[in-house]
C-alpha cells in the first residue's frame, strides 16, 4: 500500500491533525515528543504514517534529537519510492521566527532542509500550516511561510502546495481536498 507521510518539527500538531482527516485518535500532548515511532494509520487505500516530530524535546540530549533526526531521514529514503505524498506540517505561528533565527546563525533551517530533501526525492510536498487559530493576520503569516520555502509570494498562487488549517478544531476540509488533488494526479502520473 502507498503512504502518505506527515512530517514535522515536534509539537506541530501531526498527529491532532491526523486525527483530524481520519477520525482516529491518535497520543497526542501538549509537550514536544509524544510520537517517538512512526505510526501507521488506514486511509482510504493509503497508509498515513504519524512520523516522530524532529527538533527540541524537553529531557532529550543533543545525540537523542540527532538520532530521531536521522532515524526519520533514513525512513524516508529507504521508503522514497512507496511515498505517495508528504504532508509537511508546520506551526504558522513560529515557522517564520524559528527560520530566521537559524539563517542568523548562518545554519540552514531544519524545516527548508526536510522540504528541500523530500523535493529531491521526487515526492510530492503538502505544506499544511497549522495552528493557524494563532495567528493575527492569515494571509501575511501565509506569504512569509510559502516565502521562506521558496515560494514566490502571494501565498495564494501556491494553493495547491499550501494549506491553512486548524487540527484542534478540526478546520481540515481543504487539505482533504488538496490532498485528493495530488493523490488523483499522482495515480495518472502513473
Ligand atoms: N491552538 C492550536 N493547537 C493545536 C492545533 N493542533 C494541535 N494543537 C496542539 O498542539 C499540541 C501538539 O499536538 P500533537 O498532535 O501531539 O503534535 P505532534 O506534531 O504530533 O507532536 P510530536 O508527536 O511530539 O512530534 C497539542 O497540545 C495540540 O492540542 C491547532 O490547530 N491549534
Ligand atoms: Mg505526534
Amino acid at each position: 500500500m502507498k503512504e502518505i507521510i506527515f512530517a514535522g518539527r515536534s509539537n506541530v500538531g501531526k498527529s491532532t491533525l491526523i486525527t483530524a482527516l481520519t477520525g482516529k485518535k491518535l497520543r497526542i500532548g501538549r509537550r514536544p515528543g509524544v510520537t517517538r515511532k512512526t505510526f501507521q494509520i488506514p486511509y482510504q487505500n493509503y497508509q498515513i504514517t504519524d512520523m516522530p516530530g524532529f527538533g527540541f524535546i524537553n529531557g532529550i540530549s543533543d545525540e537523542g534529537m540527532e538520532a530521531i533526526k536521522n532515524n526519520i531521514v533514513h525512513y524516508i529514503e529507504d521508503n522514497a519510492r512507496n511515498i505517495a505524498l508528504a504532508v509537511m506540517v508546520v506551526n504558522s505561528k513560529s515557522f517564520a521566527e524559528i527560520v530566521d533565527r537559524w539563517a542568523e546563525r548562518n545554519e540552514f533551517p531544519v524545516e527548508v532542509e526536510l522540504f528541500e530533501f523530500l523535493h529531491e526525492l521526487d515526492i510530492h510536498v503538502v505544506v499544511a500550516a497549522n495552528k493557524i487559530d494563532k495567528v493575527k493576520d492569515v494571509d501575511i503569516t501565509l506569504d512569509g511561510i510559502a516565502e521562506r520555502l521558496g515560494m514566490e509570494p502571494p501565498w495564494k498562487q501556491w494553493k495547491d502546495n499550501i494549506v491553512p488549517v486548524c487540527a484542534k478544531k478540526g478546520e481540515v476540509g481543504e487539505l482533504k481536498k488538496v490532498i485528493q488533488k495530488k493523490l488523483d494526479e499522482i495515480n495518472r502520473e502513473r
